[in-house]
């Protein structure tokens, strides 16, 4: 059997608080077991875990544990997977701030209801809510992250592939783009603060080519680490596109709407000369205000720090998509 079951026990709380060594490791005897029927194994390996010191965990407090087939073509991203408490305090939500440092804030987003609107060129248009969501087949991906701003992370993602969803809808002939549409309420999301929120192109809005949504990497995450997003990480549902620099993938999904010309995104009605509608990531484009050729790696030995690595062209993926560019 080509799948193996990511138990429930994989987010028992000392996971969040086991050192990235022990969890990878245990990672890698998962993987080690592809091909092999593990029902009870996998199970009895969380008891192996050393337990260690509890740590702070409420920037993940309030999420819920999910299941997911581990999809084995991404169960290694060549790289250590992010200590998972780094990734939760280390975000971009411009909704919520203008620094890192928003996840606090982020808690005021309210996630339960909620309604993802599809809409324009397709057969079927539908609201789905948080269960339709959650009743895609959900798959685990291990996926390097790199932002523009040349940092890095490695982050597995719980969700499924848009081609799912658009298989759902079915885009007319005549959608050729998508776009994403955030949640936005000037009361709930105030913004960076400065500048002031009604000056800034909000809601956030992203938007690919229709080949790109249906290429297999193009993914819509539900989940991370094993469980629900944190609010900080976009909940309930954000889109995730690897081989682009991390503000494509736009957080907290209101509308999808398929549409026959290139829509107007965020950033790029802010600053159309540094955030392109394409931006795949390229070491050779530099940004206009820095070079691309490097990026900081996160935290690889656990510990909040960096590491310089080299940056790879379509962030390593390009046997994916680099025929949607030729
Ligand atoms: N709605 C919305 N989506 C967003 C952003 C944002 O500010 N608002 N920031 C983007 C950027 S620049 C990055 S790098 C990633 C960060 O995702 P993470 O915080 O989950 O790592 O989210 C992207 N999606
Ligand atoms: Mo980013």
């Amino acid at each position: 059997m080509p799948f193996i079951h990511v138990p429930k026990s994989w987010q028992l709380p000392e996971r969040v608080v086991t050192s990235e060594a022990a969890f990878l490791q245990r990672r890698r005897f998962l993987k080690a077991l592809t091909g092999f029927s593990i029902a009870g194994s996998a199970l009895a390996l969380a008891g192996c875990q050393s337990k260690q010191a509890t740590g702070d965990t409420a920037p993940i407090a309030g999420t819920k544990a999910l299941e997911a087939i581990s999809n084995p073509a991404f169960v290694d991203a060549d790289r250590p997977i992010t200590n998972e408490l780094i990734a939760a305090t280390y975000n971009n939500f411009y909704e919520f701030g203008g620094n890192k440092s928003i996840w606090q804030n982020a808690q005021a987003l309210p996630t339960d209801p909620w309604k993802v609107e599809v809409t324009g060129l397709v057969n079927n248009p539908r609201v789905f809510d948080l269960d339709d969501l959650l009743n895609f087949p959900l798959e685990e991906r291990i996926y390097r992250f790199r932002c523009v701003e040349a940092w890095a992370m490695v982050v597995p993602w719980l969700g499924f592939p848009m081609s799912a969803l658009m298989k759902a809808v079915e885009p007319t002939s005549n959608a050729k783009f998508v776009r994403f549409t955030s949640y936005f309420d000037p009361q709930v999301t105030k913004g960076p603060g400065f500048p002031p929120v009604q000056f800034l192109p909000f809601p956030y809005t992203e938007g690919l080519r229709i080949e790109e949504m249906a290429n297999e990497l193009a993914f819509f995450a539900v989940g991370i680490y094993g469980h629900t997003l944190p609010k900080q990480h976009g909940a309930p549902i954000r889109a995730v596109l690897p081989w682009k620099y991390g503000f494509k993938g736009a957080k907290s999904i209101v509308k999808i709407e398929f549409i026959s010309t290139q829509p107007a995104t965020y950033w790029n009605t802010i600053s159309p000369g540094e955030y392109k509608f394409e931006s795949n990531v390229d070491p050779q484009v530099p940004h206009p205000r820095w070079s691309q050729a490097k990026e900081r790696l996160i935290s690889p030995g656990g510990q909040f720090a960096w590491e310089e690595v080299p940056t790879l062209k379509y962030n390593g993926y390009g046997e994916y998509v680099a025929s949607l560019y030729s």
